[in-house]
């Protein structure tokens, strides 16, 4: 890619979008460390985001510079297509989304808006403005849960919970419009993330502030679900990869390698906050909770060469870190999240 990038990103205030956006403002040898292309000239960045609960601009203040904001809904069509036709963008990476399962299982309505037709919305612009690459973040979730093994790309799709089904349909939205209109999209399916600025209702920083605030962490079930965590910024390293070198029209896994069960989660997370290992408790289930997840992520490491750096012990230790010089932060949320699990 030569000549400014102009880079246009979807839910830039959220926790893996203003990872992606501190790594554009300032992370050349961190791209050319696993042989993506040196960026001759930075790009130029403009994030947009509705500021929903999950969005906080705090994430954005880095000392690297500034990028134009807006306060937008990616479903208002008038202002979408207004900030393309101002900002002109050749590239849109779309992370803006409802994010979190437990939520959409006691309301799925904003999945529907944000996930599905938010994403309709922004296709309709990009293709009107002509953009050069959507990349489309999906999840790993799109492929339901899997017992043994491990999904490829070309798994077949059955989501199980109100947002893996709102994910898979704009996945699919966005493979139609590949197909039909040679829509130049690229879809992302990361796994688990966790990392700094996480918003504490997800598993591991709702640990960590439940740990702060001398209670308990909640396991649902008996804690033997299991997940693949990628550290946040090995899951931005890749995604800025696929940006610069991946193929058009093709879908790629992002998976961490590092599978765990819930419950040796929360006890190497209790072990690394240096507390007791039994400040953990059994709670109700979740409603459909997918089992295991597991991505075959060999095409993007053969392919691209990309593969994460950064194991589950160390992500831990880099995620408690943060934690502790972030408290205020992390229980400026709790009123948020003890409404959220009432
Ligand atoms: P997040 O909830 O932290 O951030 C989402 C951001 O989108 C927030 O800043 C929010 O304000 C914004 N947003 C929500 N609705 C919007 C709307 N209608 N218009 C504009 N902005 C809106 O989510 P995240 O964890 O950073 O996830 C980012 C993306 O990655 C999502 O698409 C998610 O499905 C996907 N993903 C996340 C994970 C994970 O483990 N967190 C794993 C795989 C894929
Ligand atoms: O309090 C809890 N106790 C618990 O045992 C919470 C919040 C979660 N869990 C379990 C449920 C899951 O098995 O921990 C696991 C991880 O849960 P979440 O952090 O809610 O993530 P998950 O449901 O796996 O979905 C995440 O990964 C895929 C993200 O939230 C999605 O946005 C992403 O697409």
């Amino acid at each position: 890619m030569k000549g400014t990038r102009r880079i246009l990103v979807t839910g830039g205030a959220g926790f893996i979008g203003s990872a992606f956006v501190r790594l554009l403002l300032g992370s050349s040898s961190v791209i050319a460390r696993r042989g993506a292309p040196k960026q001759s000239q930075p790009p130029e960045i403009s994030v947009v985001d509705k500021l929903t609960y999950a969005g906080d601009l705090k994430r954005l203040m880095s000392p690297k510079g500034t990028v134009p904001f807006y306060k937008t809904d990616i479903c208002n069509k008038k202002q979408i297509e207004a900030i393309f036709a101002k900002e002109k963008p050749q590239i849109v990476v779309h992370f803006a989304a409802e994010s979190h399962v437990d939520r959409s299982i006691s309301n799925a309505a904003p999945f529907i808006e944000t996930n599905i037709k938010g994403t309709q919305v922004l296709i309709d612009s990009a293709r009107k403005h002509k953009v050069s690459k959507f990349i489309f973040i999906s999840t790993d979730e799109v492929y339901g849960e899997i017992a043994n093994g491990k999904f490829t790309e070309n798994s077949p799709i059955r989501p199980n919970s109100p947002y893996a089904a709102s994910k898979a349909a704009a996945d699919l939205l966005v493979q139609a419009y590949i197909r039909t209109n040679k829509f130049p999209a690229i879809i992302i399916r990361p796994s688990n993330n966790y990392g700094p600025w996480q918003y504490p209702e997800k598993l591991i920083p709702l640990a960590i502030l439940r740990i702060f605030e001398q209670g308990k962490v909640p396991v649902y079930g008996r804690g033997q679900n299991v997940r693949e965590w990628l550290y946040v910024d090995d899951c931005v390293r890749g995604i800025m990869t696929i940006m610069h070198k991946g193929k058009i029209g093709q879908i790629y896994n992002l998976g961490g390698s590092c599978e765990s069960k819930n419950i040796d989660t929360v006890k190497l997370l209790l072990k690394t906050l240096g507390v007791s290992q039994e400040r953990w408790e059994f709670v109700k289930d979740r409603l459909g909770h997918d089992i295991r997840y597991r991505l075959d992520s060999r095409k993007v490491t053969r392919e691209l060469g990309w593969k994460p750096d950064v194991r589950l012990a160390q992500g831990l230790k880099l995620t408690v870190a943060w934690s502790l010089k972030h408290q205020p932060w992390l229980k400026s949320k709790l009123k948020d999240i003890n409404n959220l699990y009432k």
